[in-house]
């Protein structure tokens, strides 16, 4: 994707949760949209607490008050340890802002009941996310705009919203563009397309050559860059059924496979403390992360005490302009969580499923219900375990897993979070990356960048780069990494006579910068997380592990400003000591960031990491080369991780699952083995 951008989202014609579906709190109905008593530290704002968290910032500023952040204000660790259900506390709200029409944001603490704000801090040069907003000033500006008017009526294009589809991106932070970034804009690119009619698949018809340059501060457009026409490409390539289809096939002969669980499920939800097996946690939503899994724990054993996508970035490999300025942080620039999708029964979700809904702020501080955000099932996972031999009847069972997952639209591209909780103590993480490529027409030597999809439509090579923030807590808060390198002795050497012999060797972790970590497939090099204070029965540290096995190298230079901004990416594993206040791994502003702040800044204290609270930061990605079977949507790829247990229990902890015959198996007729 992402292709996409921010902005992006705002300006597509079908996107989900566009502004004008917003419902403000006055308008939700209880009985529709039950809203979720607030039970514990973690839970989410609900919406009577942003609105009045809005309004108390906006009369504290003083000023028309536009909402970047308004979400729960993460308690520290140790408050949110020592309570106890029923125990009352504050709800405090963090909030991040701005002045419209002015550069820069505010950041503020807000006791919601007391209605008081408790800090505030301005950051003048900050460039805040893109909003909803933008998009609605965008379109207008550019209806405005004779240069543009006139570029499209050249290539035979209608400025109707109905045939031109707009598409911001943050313009990044390039060399070409000096002037703009520190002027007092807060410039974005806005890219084109046309469409046929109203449902037509836009990314087949790029407008190449031409694109606008527009300031979301002034609200109005910079510069309009033509730089040539590029004959549009008119063959319509479309995936809605009833329109044209490249090679449309039909399902007909598939017979109803259907999940069904006639006694229910086997996990319950307590507003938001979700319990399944043996397993526990506390499912939190932010505007911008998205889904935010807490205090996860196995037979009430702490495992994790935070677990969340923080941070992506997806930079494209074009030299050329305007297409390489596009590197955009999906999460730090436009949000998962804003851009969530309502799933749907039966469709997005299949079988016995639990839905959470997710309320967000809009720009001016009002509640927007997204209903059935988080979807929560269970699901059938194959063999969990098996052996047979001569003496007996076979012993097997099956697996089954939770699941808790969302699907963010982020302009072109869709972002499927899944994170799966395993009988035998692995919890997984898979993003599923589905949507449409971002396109281009036909460019200088694009036979070097990308692959034509359709006649005259390109795709270029580009990178998924995700970061998770994995605040490890296993069997408590202090913990420390260990690095474990298969290692062999030289051939013929005392301890490797014959060649045949290879081994672990661990090395500690022990402060922030020994723990830039990258991957070594050389040495099948994985990381393990362990309590030095908590011992198994064989009397080592309990731990988790994690296999480095979906990495992705950035391609970017680092020395350039792309590269700069993508500085985290250039490791695999980051740790860092806890800090409530760290949160965002590339930076708390990434529209327009230079690289500053987030994992490189934080770790240049070098804190110790021995035996204490730490925060694993752990990168991993898709390298997205485009193929043909990307076009015109793509089928899902995935990339993810998974923590393993390793000496966390004393043996396997499901050989007391039982046998399990499942009756409504059948053998299909006729077929002969
Ligand atoms: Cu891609």
């Amino acid at each position: 994707m992402t292709n996409a951008g921010i902005g992006r989202v705002a300006v597509v014609a079908n996107q989900v949760n566009p502004p004008e579906q917003t419902k403000p709190l006055e308008k939700q109905s209880e009985k529709d949209h039950p809203v979720l008593p607030v039970t514990h530290p973690l839970d989410p704002l609900t919406p009577l607490e942003i609105t009045a968290t809005a309004k108390i910032v906006r009369a504290y500023s003083g000023f028309d008050t536009r909402f970047d952040a308004i979400e729960v204000l993460t308690p520290p660790k140790s408050q949110v340890r020592s309570w106890q259900p029923g125990l009352p506390w504050r709800r405090m709200a963090w909030v991040s802002c701005f002045k419209r029409g002015e550069l820069g944001a505010y950041n503020a603490q807000v006791d919601i009941a007391r209605e008081k704000v408790l800090q505030w801090d301005h950051v003048p040069d900050a460039r805040p996310m893109m909003t909803a907003m933008d998009i609605v000033n965008i379109r207008k500006a550019a209806q405005g705009s004779e240069k543009l008017r006139t570029a499209l009526t050249k290539r035979g294009v209608k400025m109707d919203t109905e045939y031109l589809q707009i598409e911001q991106w943050p313009v990044g932070h390039t060399h070409d563009f000096p002037n703009h970034q520190v002027s007092g804009c807060a410039p974005v690119a806005c890219y084109l397309w046309e469409r046929l009619h109203n449902l037509d698949n836009h990314y087949a018809h790029p407008i190449e050559g031409l694109h606008f340059i527009f300031d979301r501060i002034s609200c109005e457009i910079l510069e309009v860059v033509d730089t040539g026409e590029v004959p549009v490409p008119k063959s319509p390539v479309n995936y809605r059924p009833g329109l044209e289809s490249p090679s449309p096939h039909s399902t007909a002969e598939f017979k109803p496979l259907t999940i069904m669980q006639p006694d229910g499920v086997s996990f319950t939800l307590e507003n938001r403390l979700l319990k399944w097996y043996r397993w526990q946690m506390h499912i939190g939503f932010t505007y911008r992360e998205g889904i935010a899994i807490g205090d996860i724990r196995f037979d009430n054993r702490p495992v994790l005490y935070d677990a969340r996508i923080a941070e992506m970035a997806v930079p494209y490999g074009v030299p050329h302009e305007p297409h390489n300025r596009k590197c955009v942080f999906d999460i730090g620039e436009a949000g998962f969580g804003c851009n969530a999708n309502e799933l749907q029964l039966g469709c997005d979700c299949k079988g016995a499923i639990e839905y959470l809904d997710a309320w967000v702020h809009t720009p001016s501080g009002k509640a927007r219900l997204i209903k059935n955000a988080i979807c929560i099932h269970e699901e059938d996972c194959g063999m969990l375990w098996k052996h047979s031999d001569h003496r007996g009847p076979p012993e097997v069972r099956r697996a089954r897993r939770l699941v808790v997952s969302s699907i963010h639209t982020v302009g072109n591209y869709e972002y499927g979070c899944f994170w799966y909780f395993m009988m035998d103590g692995a919890i997984q993480f898979e993003m599923k990356a589905t949507g449409i490529i971002n396109t281009t027409g036909k460019t200088h030597n694009a036979e070097k960048w990308g692959v034509e999809v359709s006649s005259g439509v390109w795709g270029f090579i580009h990178q998924h780069l995700f970061t998770a923030k994995l605040d490890m807590a296993v069997d408590g808060e202090s913990n420390t990494v260990v690095e474990c390198d298969t290692l062999r002795d030289p051939l013929g050497s005392t301890e490797n006579p014959h060649g045949n012999a290879f081994y672990i060797h661990e090395t500690t972790l022990a402060s922030e910068k020994q723990a830039c970590r990258s991957r070594d497939n050389q040495k099948m090099r994985f990381w393990k997380f362990m309590n030095p204070n908590a011992k198994n029965s064989m009397g080592r540290p309990t731990a988790y592990k994690l296999e480095p096995v979906h990495s992705v190298t950035p391609m970017a230079w680092p020395e350039s400003s792309v590269g700069k901004r993508l500085a985290c990416y250039y490791k695999d594993l980051w740790v860092t000591a806890y800090d409530q206040h760290q949160r965002f791994p590339c930076g708390e502003f990434m529209n327009q960031s230079t690289g500053e702040g987030g994992l490189v800044a934080w770790t240049a204290a070098d804190r110790p990491l021995t035996n204490t609270d730490v925060v694993v930061w752990y990168n991993f990605g898709l390298h997205h080369a485009v193929r043909l079977e990307d076009w015109p949507v793509q089928p899902c790829v995935s990339t993810g991780f998974t923590l393993h247990p390793t000496g966390f229990f004393d043996q396997n902890p499901c050989l007391d699952v039982e046998p399990e015959k499942d009756l409504h198996s059948v053998k299909v007729k006729g077929h002969c083995c």
